[in-house]
């Protein structure tokens, strides 16, 4: 596919996120404000745009949106005992939701991460579809407090829904909030490298790298309907926030690599957390790396020529 069509279906993916996002938003956002959003036309070309994605705030902080409630998760409540995570999605009529959509190869994504960012999980629950209950193995590995993210589509909706809820593990916590940037992550002998820069309110272009023992890798496998399924989340409030694979979707036999390219939008400056699942040899690793997010005139990389005078030389 080429760059313009990406594009194309880029912006596509993007309105549809508006449209929810202004359903939420509209009590809040003021009404001109929401139209410079939606007249915004060139924010892939122009650097100085305003922000279009500021409408993607409230992505996945609330348990109830348009019409749709995650019911209260039902898990294990210490730590390093099994047992069962469950919930259900209400629709408007308050009735179990038991017809969804596939999108990215499943029925329903759950993610599931501590307070701090830690303890990150993407998995695929089952559904009874007689009850509308979702259902999966579960154990804590840590004490704190989750967030459970289900990313769901209505088989009679257009577009996606995110819910969530916190979850509270006794035990005793230890925070491990990330004390910088971090662009290399190593799991099981893969090392994935991520480049680029993320800045509020454009789109921001990155790229992983994967090696296996300083080698390429490039038997990259599909995954979800992607040679990697990047999640990106708000350090402070865990704000979910969309991240598009670029490129269409590969065939079952189709192999990738080294590299795999993601379009980011960040709604504002900070700290934002991505977790990439990527599949080779049948096996799913996760890598994680955290970023800081800049403005286009101040990128969180530049320093600054007069940076000694803070000093007090
Ligand atoms: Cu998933």
């Amino acid at each position: 596919m080429n760059t313009a069509s990406r594009l194309g279906l880029y912006s596509a993916g993007l309105l549809a996120i508006f449209g929810i996002s202004f359903a939420l938003a509209k009590p809040l956002v003021p009404a001109d404000v929401v139209a410079r959003w939606t007249a915004s036309d060139d924010r892939h070309t122009g650097h100085d745009a305003p922000a279009p994605i500021a409408a993607t705030d409230l992505m996945g902080l609330s348990t109830a949106a348009g019409g749709y409630v995650l019911s209260p998760v039902s898990a294990p409540t210490t730590i390093a005992t099994a047992g069962t995570l469950s919930f259900r999605i209400d629709d408007a009529s308050h009735k179990p939701l038991t017809s969804y959509a596939t999108a990215h190869d499943k029925q329903l994504h759950l993610i599931v991460v501590r307070s701090d960012g830690s303890g990150y999980r993407h998995v695929h629950p089952r559904l009874d579809a007689a009850t509308g209950t979702w259902s999966i193995p579960w154990t804590w590995p840590a004490a704190g407090t989750y967030r459970v993210f289900a990313d769901f589509t209505p088989s009679s909706a257009a577009t996606s829904v995110t819910l969530s809820r916190t979850v509270d593990v006794v035990g005793e916590l230890r925070p491990q909030a990330p004390a910088g940037p971090i662009t290399t992550s190593t799991v099981d002998g893969y090392t994935a490298t991520l480049s680029g820069t993320l800045n509020a309110g454009t789109s921001s272009d990155l790229r992983v790298t994967i090696t296996h023992d300083g080698a390429a890798v490039t038997a990259l496998e599909p995954y979800l309907g992607a040679f990697g399924h990047l999640v990106a989340l708000r350090q402070g409030d865990l704000a979910y926030l969309h991240v598009h694979a670029m490129g269409g979707e590969p065939k079952p036999d189709d192999r990738s690599g080294p590299t795999i390219d993601f379009m980011a939008s960040v709604p504002s400056v900070g700290r934002y957390l991505l977790y990439l699942d990527f599949q080779v040899d049948g096996a799913v690793r996760t890598a994680t790396f955290v970023l800081d997010a800049g403005t286009t005139s101040t990128p969180p990389t530049a320093t600054a020529p007069d940076h000694d005078t803070h000093g007090g030389h």
